[in-house]
């Protein structure tokens, strides 16, 4: 069995989506970032880096149970444990992996740090604001020109760099960024949008409520930096 640690967020969504596709018997657990549960002792026993989205597999590869942390790490394991969704050949395989990276080390660290100075931080700083809307954008252009090349991230298949994609690119409406004229960004985005198993997985634990004071705390404040 899959045990999913997971909150609603486009890191837990990407795994929402994954599980929902396979169509895999997974057990949710909810973990309230928000609310500092990721602090929690038994919690952090999981998860190092106190983040989620974490699984434990209770049929790991010794037979017994196995963590695994870091969301593109995730996607992979459960990939290759299932056989979908990344293919076993490996100049195939390594496209999917090389789009899957440009996710974990483009698109979420710099949409992150888009989010943290248009919606967090205590003051805005056009400078922070402007370059990390520009950097979005630029990163949908290379979205775009892949696209235009083929109908998925990784070629003709679709995979788990477009679901890892996806879940971090799919609500710009919200996230206040114009990308019209991104037509095939915009193509890809109806067409996984419009796939069952994406708004079972996107709608799985709800929209990521707006911040409150402890909430800023929790991301932000002093117990994020404790020594552990
Ligand atoms: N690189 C990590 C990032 C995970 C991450 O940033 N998780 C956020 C939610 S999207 C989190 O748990 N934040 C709580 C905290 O930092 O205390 C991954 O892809 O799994």
């Amino acid at each position: 069995m899959i045990h999913l640690y997971s909150w609603a967020t486009p890191n837990g969504e990407k795994l929402h989506i994954l599980l929902e596709e396979l169509a895999i018997p997974y057990e949710l657990h909810r973990v309230d970032i928000t609310r500092g549960e990721q602090f929690e002792p038994d919690f952090l026993k999981i998860s190092p880096n106190n983040k989620i989205p974490v699984l434990v597999d209770t049929e790991g590869p010794g037979g017994g149970d196995y963590v695994v942390f870091e969301s593109g790490a995730m996607m992979m394991y459960l990939a290759e444990k299932t056989g979908k969704f990344m293919p076993r050949e490996m100049a195939e395989r390594y496209r999917v992996v090389q789009w899957l990276m440009f996710q974990m080390g483009g698109i979420g660290p710099m949409f992150g740090q888009y989010s943290h100075f248009t919606t967090y931080a205590p003051e805005k700083i056009t400078y922070s604001v402007e370059r990390y809307t520009k950097e979005c954008l630029r990163l949908y252009g290379v979205m775009d020109r892949r696209l235009g090349e083929s109908p998925y991230l990784a070629g003709d298949d679709y995979t788990i760099a477009d679901m890892a994609t996806y879940a971090w690119t799919y609500s710009y409406e919200r996230r206040g960024l114009d990308i019209s004229g991104n037509d095939n960004v915009l193509r890809w985005l109806g067409e996984i949008g419009s796939r069952p198993a994406v708004q079972r997985g996107t709608q799985l634990l709800g929209t990521p409520k707006k911040p409150d004071a402890e909430t800023l705390k929790n991301y932000f404040g002093d117990r994020q930096y404790e020594r552990r």
